[in-house]
């Protein structure tokens, strides 16, 4: 029915494709086992993956060492993942206050800004047939208004939160290294954001996480524009057929 891949032999988690958790789990080197959801054959919409997550939608977690309890949302599931298994605090600091809310307000920041923007700019980039200038523009505005938050954040500094990489750091990268794919070309004006995904992407366990459960398409696609198009006409139809257009 789906594609099943083993990543690591012990079998803590099922975990449902979505590179946030993926970079989360190997940061933290919890021992996970990945199921692959293939969207385009709507089966985020099966039953059983209903009974994860009811809104249908990758990323999810089950976590077999506890009674299989599922977490879905990716920020819930990070915020999960560091509670239960971070004891040295890696990533989410437990015992100081303050610096848990920064890393907190970082976290949601990339939930409620940056997610759901880059989100919506990939529709009208990328899935929509019909191109839309005025809502293209709005994205993209929307986003480098963001990156320059960012931007401004980083200066002086390797990370966002105590200078140190944490969940702050985690769950924004994937997003903003996919800057181009959401209609934002270049981020040259954005030296401080740009050397920040440098810095990341030098990170091994974080590599390994893009990769979860299937290669990482974004460099690909930045460097072979033919096969992006190529994607985008997939995606046209299979949007095409969703939405009855
Ligand atoms: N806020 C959610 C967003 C999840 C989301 O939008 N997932 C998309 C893929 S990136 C999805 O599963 N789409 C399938 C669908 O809508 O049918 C999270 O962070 O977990």
């Amino acid at each position: 029915m789906y594609k099943s891949r083993v990543i690591k032999k012990k079998k803590f988690f099922f975990f449902f494709f979505g590179v946030k958790p993926g970079i989360i789990l190997e940061e933290l080197g919890i021992p996970y086992k990945v199921k692959n959801i293939e969207l385009r054959k709507n089966q985020q919409y099966e039953p059983w993956f209903l009974k994860i997550n009811p809104n249908g939608k990758i990323p999810a977690i089950v976590d077999h060492s506890k009674d299989d309890f599922p977490v879905f949302e990716s920020t819930a599931i990070a915020i999960y993942l560091c509670e239960n298994y971070d004891p040295e605090e890696k990533l989410l600091p437990k015992n100081d206050p303050k610096l848990r809310s920064q890393v907190i307000q970082w976290v949601m920041f990339e939930a409620s800004g940056i997610g759901p923007t880059q989100g919506q700019s990939n529709f009208y980039c990328r899935f929509n047939p019909e191109k839309v200038p005025f809502a293209i523009n709005k994205c993209a505005n929307e986003i480098k208004r963001i990156y320059g938050v960012l931007n401004k954040s980083l200066e002086g500094k390797e990370y966002l939160v105590g200078n140190k990489f944490t969940l702050a750091d985690a769950m924004s990268y994937p997003m903003v290294r996919g800057h181009f794919f959401s209609g934002v070309e270049s981020i040259d004006e954005f030296p401080n954001l740009k050397a920040w995904i440098e810095r990341i992407d030098a990170r091994p366990a974080t590599q390994k996480g893009l990769n979860v459960p299937v290669p990482d398409k974004m460099k690909e696609f930045q460097e072979n524009p033919e096969k992006l198009e190529e994607f985008e006409k997939l995606m046209h139809i299979y949007f095409k057929d969703r939405f009855k257009i």
